[in-house]
């Protein structure tokens, strides 16, 4: 293959940031997304919470973050994401669900795939007001048991949101992929207005 057809090819990659505050949907769209477009998924959330379960050194220095509603350090976090992403190398394209989620993790993400010669897609942010978001919350705390899904760390989750991670917005924005989608009715309606905007970009 010419080196100039391989590059166009990774340049063709889809690679979709699902963003939004907790509760806004972010794990629910990204299985829909994994099934139209056969993407590669990765979630910090579920790659802390699987190493919290083995008990591993990352997984013991995460917890204490996870249980306040804290973010886990940025270079902590940066490592383990580079890991995960060279094993997604065969991968039409991956959604990064709930990374990033500060501006150095959003430089850190466009180097690492610029090192490989690709780009962000597209960014769809999920639009859900607060009440709601805790309810969602509440709600799966209930059925699972989430150790960050309590009242306190729900609370404390929505200002980090609001104070670090929502900027990004702005950010984005001036990339020109900034999608923002109205996150609440049913899971499949706002599916449909997701597939709509990342269809225009295809
Ligand atoms: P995450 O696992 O990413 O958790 P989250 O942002 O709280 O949202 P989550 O993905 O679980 O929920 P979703 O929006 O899908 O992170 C957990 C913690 O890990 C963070 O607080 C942080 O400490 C750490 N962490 C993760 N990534 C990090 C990073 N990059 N840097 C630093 N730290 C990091 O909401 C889903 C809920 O809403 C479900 O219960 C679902 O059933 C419900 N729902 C979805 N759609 C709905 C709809 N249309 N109507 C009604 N309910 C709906």
């Amino acid at each position: 293959m010419k080196l100039s057809n391989l590059f166009c090819n990774l340049k063709d990659m889809l690679n979709i940031v699902i963003f939004g505050a907790p509760g806004s949907g972010k794990g629910t769209q990204s299985e829909n997304l994994i099934k139209r477009y056969n993407l590669a998924h990765i979630s910090t959330g579920d790659v802390l919470r699987a190493e919290m379960k083995n008990g591993t050194e990352l997984g013991k220095l995460a917890e204490g973050y996870i249980a306040k509603g804290q973010l886990v350090p940025d270079d902590v976090v940066i490592g383990m994401l580079a890991n995960v992403l060279d094993t997604k190398k065969d991968a039409a394209g991956v959604i990064f669900d709930g990374f990033p989620r500060t501006i150095p993790q959003s430089d850190a993400l466009d180097e690492m795939l610029k090192e490989r010669g690709q780009e962000v897609s597209i960014v769809v942010s999920l639009e859900v007001e607060e009440p709601e978001l805790i309810e969602r919350l509440i709600k799966r705390g209930q059925q699972s048991g989430r150790s960050d899904d309590n009242m306190e760390t729900i609370k404390s989750r929505l200002d980090v949101y609001k104070n670090q991670t929502s900027p990004l917005k702005e950010h984005y924005e001036k990339t020109g992929k900034l999608a923002s989608i109205k996150g609440v009715g049913t899971v499949d309606e706002i599916f449909e207005r997701i597939a709509e905007a990342v269809d225009k970009i295809k």
